[in-house]
């Protein structure tokens, strides 16, 4: 596979940028090797500049859902980018993005928009604290939640990909009220809200995790951990990043009947523009500013090219199009677990209709720490060779790949016949 150029531009981007890059998981370090330099995106496809063709598993890490440069996304852009890119002032787009959120998501009883979903996760953070008249807060062991200061404790993606410590950079006086748990344990979550519910602001958490690689919770955890905090007068925090509008119209709440506090956006609101948003009860939304005194604002906030290609992204995610992903979903997890299993490679599959990863691990995982007993060396080799068979797959163990509706039938066949040269690889680490 020719490599050339995209070596050549990360010489020069290492120059230019720290490690290279523009956001750390992408340098490739959690695998090895050079980063692929990425020329232009079609439907399922990534096309990198040396000229190699991937199905794209990362898409953008989630919010390509409907693709690459679909043409109505792009047509509704260009209408709004025509009419002005930014005007710091309301505009309708605004308004119809609003409604397709609250149409699909009745919780959300009213919402901001902003440009990250780490400003959606820094402001809902704010926001409980601000209503409740708290400091803590509780998160969960290898949940990432954006690089946000009282977040990045404990945190997955790029922190666990490199296996950093908590950053430094974040004083320990706030990172003091961040409580960390881990991840599906309801017993450890009752006995700390028993010792200390009443100083907690809130609680935050990654429905399903995509940032550990997918876990998945247990039947009855996020009901449990939304009892607790309604019975102390916490927060429920569910940060939808990356399951909101994916794992169902209704993101993970809608899938698993949870009708929590606060939900923070970004990625596939966008279609893959820059937005976040935050929203929910009315009443605590109504203590953001200019409402009330909680503060939170941005310049390029409801930003109308970005709220275009989110109205135009929703409006494709119809019924028929989670079908279509559920569909392809579960035929790609279970076409995996058969060749690992040919290939004698011991994995676990994790899978919430279009985000899934694979494990190489012989132990269920479910949490943090059983996340990190997968063996990184095979998922590094397994990785390379699916690269060489042309399927771009998030570049560590501790992410989660996507799926979109431009994916075929022929895209997934294409990439499990990848997938038993790549099993074979890994079973030689
Ligand atoms: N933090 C995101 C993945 N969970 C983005 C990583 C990147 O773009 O490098």
């Amino acid at each position: 596979m020719k490599t050339d150029l995209s070596e050549k531009l990360f010489a020069k981007a290492q120059t230019l940028f720290p490690g290279g890059v523009n956001s750390p998981v992408r340098a490739f370090r959690g695998v090895g090797g050079t980063p692929r330099f990425i020329a232009r995106g079609r439907g399922s496809h990534l096309f990198d500049v040396d000229g190699n063709d991937y199905v794209d598993y990362v898409l953008s890490w989630g919010p390509m859902i409907v693709g690459h440069a679909h043409p109505e996304v792009m047509r509704e852009v260009q209408d709004a980018m025509k009419e002005g890119a930014s005007f710091g002032a309301p505009s309708p787009r605004e308004i119809t993005l609003a409604e397709l959120v609250r149409e699909r998501m009745p919780w959300i009883e009213k919402m901001r928009f902003c440009s990250s979903g780490t400003e959606a996760t820094t402001a809902a953070i704010r926001v409980a604290r601000g209503f409740t008249g708290r400091d803590d807060i509780l998160k969960f062991e290898g949940c990432y939640h954006g690089a946000g200061d009282p977040l990045l404790v404990k945190a997955g993606s790029g922190v666990e990909t490199l296996g950093l410590p908590d950053s430094p950079g974040v004083p320990a006086d706030l990172a003091k009220h961040t409580l960390t748990l881990p991840y599906n344990d309801l017993a450890a979550a009752e006995r700390l809200f028993a010792e200390r519910g009443d100083t907690l602001a809130g609680v935050i958490i990654e429905p399903v995790v995509g940032n550990m690689g997918v876990l998945v919770p247990k039947a009855g955890y996020l009901a449990g951990l939304l009892a607790l905090c309604r019975k102390h007068g916490a927060l429920f925090i569910v940060d939808e990043v990356m399951t909101g509008f994916r794992v169902s119209s209704g993101g993970a709440c809608g899938l698993y009947g949870i009708r929590p506090d606060l939900v923070t956006f970004g990625k596939v609101i966008g279609g893959g523009l820059p937005v976040g948003a935050f929203g929910g009860r009315a009443d605590v939304m109504d203590r953001v500013a200019p409402a009330g005194p909680i503060y939170q604002a941005g310049t390029l906030s409801g930003n109308p090219m970005a709220m275009a290609a989110g109205n135009a992204t929703l409006r494709l995610m119809t019924p028929a199009a989670y079908e279509k992903l559920e569909g392809l979903g579960a035929k790609l997890a279970d076409g995996l677990r058969a060749r690992a299993a040919a290939a004698k490679v011991p994995v676990q599959v994790n899978r919430v209709g279009s985000m899934l990863t694979v494990f190489f691990s012989e132990k269920p995982v479910f949490d943090a720490a059983s996340a990190r007993h997968s063996s990184t060396k095979r998922f590094g080799a397994f990785f390379h060779r699916m690269l060489e068979g042309g399927a771009y797959l998030p570049p560590s163990q501790f992410e989660a790949a996507f799926l979109s509706t431009a994916h075929s039938e022929g895209d997934v066949e294409h990439t499990l016949l990848a997938a038993e040269a790549a099993f074979a690889e890994a079973a030689k680490v």
